[in-house]
């Protein structure tokens, strides 16, 4: 074996060359791979006894992609491209052997070679879009000479990974090997070179693209059509779909220049800048200050849920879908047939969707025991109580907690605002609980803020974090604070939303410039999907806020179709005279003058305030980290992914001095951070 470097090596297997990467974590191609690869090919090229030549990786994946890591710092290294070059273009066939997942720049390494052969549990994609971008080595121009046109748009504009036994009926691999993969890509090459076949370059072959640019014109404008609100506000979407484009119009080097040129406005863009920072931020939120990450970690093998209300169901039903079997309790029998019913409901239409079996259907159902006895709970690993927002049921429940479930059980509250170190004080065990903040609907939505008490124990909250991913929650660590990170900061946008109906926007005017940043939906269509009268009854309605008198108007949002808009049959909303009325006459009973309010000052005034609280709560520690908060405002909230995150916004777009100062113009009481930076 040769090391050509320190993470490539070469050896002969007789006269077939085995090129290793090993570079952990993900052999990405940072400039230490591209060295060793380009040092590899040369050494190949000049040995006139190698036959042939396979690419193989070390460790759990074959090149998952570039290093990301290096974009946007100064260029070091061979580059991609010529080291690709060198691999089409190597006297003697090139087989890339591939396990894990090829993705991205790893694929269009792999599209460089003259074979490709996998083990059964490959799988192959390019991701790029999902970073903001489109693969920049070739990807856009190779992928739909082998898989087609239409599939290729597919892949690129979602990062859809396909699997080995489709990649082989594509064409996208020629072998998938049993056994040994070095082994098999060995024997293969022996095949190949015994065989005399061709040195097949992807490049050249232009019959699978599926048509050229005028039949395949209405492909792209339908695949537009129907994408058109998905990709809506993206810019990586569209050059992808330009690029496949390109291909089928132009000869391949000039369709390699029109992806250069796309690839490069890309990279240089802020969209692409904000979703790698969201890639990074992602996993640096599951790394907790100050904890060992090689600690051990509490065994969690079954859950007990305390209400089987809409959240404790949906809460229930991540863990029965992982395998973990969950007791949900409730009061009464009416309640837990309901909730039972809701979430078998649930999976028979996915089953109905065809996402799985209906045998899995009852393997899940078969998870579950409903009960409405507490003391049911004593063996439970973790306890998740899920009950309506009152401190005193909280307390009385883990209360009786303490006294039931066993030495070293986890209880979490699921509250949304509660002080979870006063739950905590109600037990003899403060050391085991902490909050376990689910979003709605809760088997859907990624978001888990995990609520670190004063006492929580490193290792119960490290368990927690571990169980949200094994669920496949994006977990958050916050602080005991009102609201915790999200409903904090959404409190501070809503409290402005409120603010400005009376002083002269429409809702519908706060709801449309939201919607144009990019959020799914604005404040008052938020409310009227909750319905208005969430914690509203007409006995104790005194008609003091504006919310109180749309209920007693009888007005109650989606649910009756009148709240802040009216809405038809299909949904269709339009802005409701009855609440602009109940909105004025308010106004006018408390002396506001109404003016004209312009887009800007609504945006302003929505978002600089909840990124000054996003401050703050950075400066009392209640987050660890700007990019955390980041993550739950992209996962709970609906923030715009391209945009970053309202920390990395206010730092790279909007302009944290910008905010500053337009909050004291507001008058607001300004975090210093947001002027010395986080
Ligand atoms: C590209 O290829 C552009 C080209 O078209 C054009 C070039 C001209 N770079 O996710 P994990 C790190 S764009 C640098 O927890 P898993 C990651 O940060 C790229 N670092 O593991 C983490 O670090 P840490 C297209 C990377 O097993 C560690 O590896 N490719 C990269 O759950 C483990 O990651 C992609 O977008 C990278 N490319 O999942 C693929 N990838 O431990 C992105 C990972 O310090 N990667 N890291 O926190 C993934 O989707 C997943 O990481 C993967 C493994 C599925 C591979």
């Amino acid at each position: 074996m040769t090391a050509i470097n320190t993470v490539v090596d070469l050896r002969k297997d007789g006269d077939i060359a085995v090129v290793t990467i090993d570079s952990p974590p993900v052999n990405a191609l940072s400039a230490d791979v591209r060295d060793g690869l380009a040092g590899a090919f040369a050494a190949i090229a000049g040995d006139a006894a190698v036959k042939g030549v396979v690419l193989v990786c070390a460790g759990r994946t074959f090149i998952a992609g570039a290093d990301i890591s290096e974009f946007g710092k100064p260029p070091r290294g061979a580059s991609l491209h010529a080291v690709q070059d060198a691999m089409e273009g190597a006297p003697v066939p090139v087989i890339a052997a591939i396990h894990g997942t090829a993705l991205g720049g790893g694929l269009e390494v792999a599209l460089c070679a003259h074979y490709r052969v996998s083990d059964a549990k490959a799988k192959f994609g390019l991701p790029e879009v999902k970073l903001g971008l489109l693969p920049g080595a070739g990807g856009t121009q190779r992928l739909p000479r082998i898989v087609g046109a239409k599939k290729a748009v597919e892949m690129t504009t979602s990062g859809a990974q396909m699997n080995a036994r489709d990649a082989l009926a594509a064409g996208l691999v020629d072998e998938v090997v049993d056994g040994d993969l070095t082994t098999g890509a060995v024997a293969f090459a022996r095949k190949v070179v015994a065989e005399g076949r061709p040195l097949k370059k992807v490049r050249d072959d232009n019959s699978k693209l599926g048509g050229d640019a005028a039949s395949l014109a209405p492909m792209f404008a339908d695949f537009r059509k129907a994408n058109a609100r998905a990709f809506n506000g993206f810019e990586a979407p569209e050059a992808n779909i330009k690029c496949i484009e390109a291909a089928v119009a132009l000869p391949f080097e000039e369709g390699m220049r029109v992806e250069r040129s796309e690839f490069m406005k890309l990279m240089g863009g802020l969209q692409s800048a904000a979703q790698r920072h969201v890639f990074f931020a992602e996993r640096q939120a599951a790394k907790i200050d100050g904890l060992d990450p090689k600690a051990e970690l509490l065994p969690v093998r079954s859950v007990g849920i305390i209400g089987a209300g809409t959240m404790g169901g949906g809460i229930a039903m991540n863990f029965l879908s992982v395998g973990i079997p969950v007791t949900i309790v409730e009061t009464k029998q009416e309640a837990l047939d309901r909730g039972v019913a809701v979430i078998r409901r649930n999976y028979e239409n996915s089953a109905r969707k065809g996402r799985f079996s209906s045998e899995e259907v009852e393997a899940r159902m078969g998870r579950l025991t409903p009960t409405l006895a507490l003391e049911d709970l004593g063996q439970a690993d973790l306890i998740i109580e899920a009950v309506f927002e009152n401190m005193d049921i909280k307390k009385q429940i883990f209360g009786r907690l303490d006294a039931i479930a066993k030495p070293g059980a986890i209880l979490a509250s699921n509250t949304s605002y509660l002080n979870v170190d006063e739950i905590a004080a109600s037990t003899q065990r403060p050391e085991s609980v902490l909050g376990m903040h689910f979003f709605s609907p809760a088997n859907v939505m990624r978001l888990l803020e995990v609520v670190r008490g004063a006492k929580t124990a490193p290792q119960v909250l490290a368990t927690a974090m571990a169980i949200g991913k094994q669920i496949g929650k994006i977990g958050v660590v916050s602080g005991v604070c009102h609201g915790f990170i999200g409903n904090r900061m959404l409190g501070k946008r809503q409290e402005q939303a409120n603010k400005l109906i009376l002083e002269g926007a429409r809702p519908s005017d706060v709801d449309r410039v939201l919607t144009d940043f990019g959020f799914p939906m604005g404040p008052f269509q938020m409310a009227d999907l909750a319905g208005l009268d969430i914690g509203w009854s007409t006995e104790t309605s005194k008609g003091e806020t504006v919310r109180d008198r749309l209920c007693e108007a009888g007005l109650r949002g989606q649910k009756n179709s009148h709240g802040f808009y009216d809405y038809d049959e299909n949904r269709n909303r339009t802005p409701s005279p009855v609440a602009e009325k109940i909105i004025d006459d308010y106004a006018a009973e408390k002396g506001i003058n109404r003016r004209q309010i312009d887009d800007q000052e609504i945006l302003e005034r929505c978002l600089y305030p909840m990124v000054n609280e996003g401050a703050k709560i950075l400066d009392e520690g209640m987050a660890q980290r700007a990019s955390d908060i980041d993550i739950v405002w992209i996962n709970g909230y609906g923030w715009p992914v391209y945009r970053g995150g309202p920390m990395f916004w206010a730092e790279h777009d909007a302009g944290r001095e910008t905010i500053a100062a337009a909050l004291e113009r507001m008058g607001m009481d300004v975090s210093p951070r947001l002027k010395a930076g986080w």
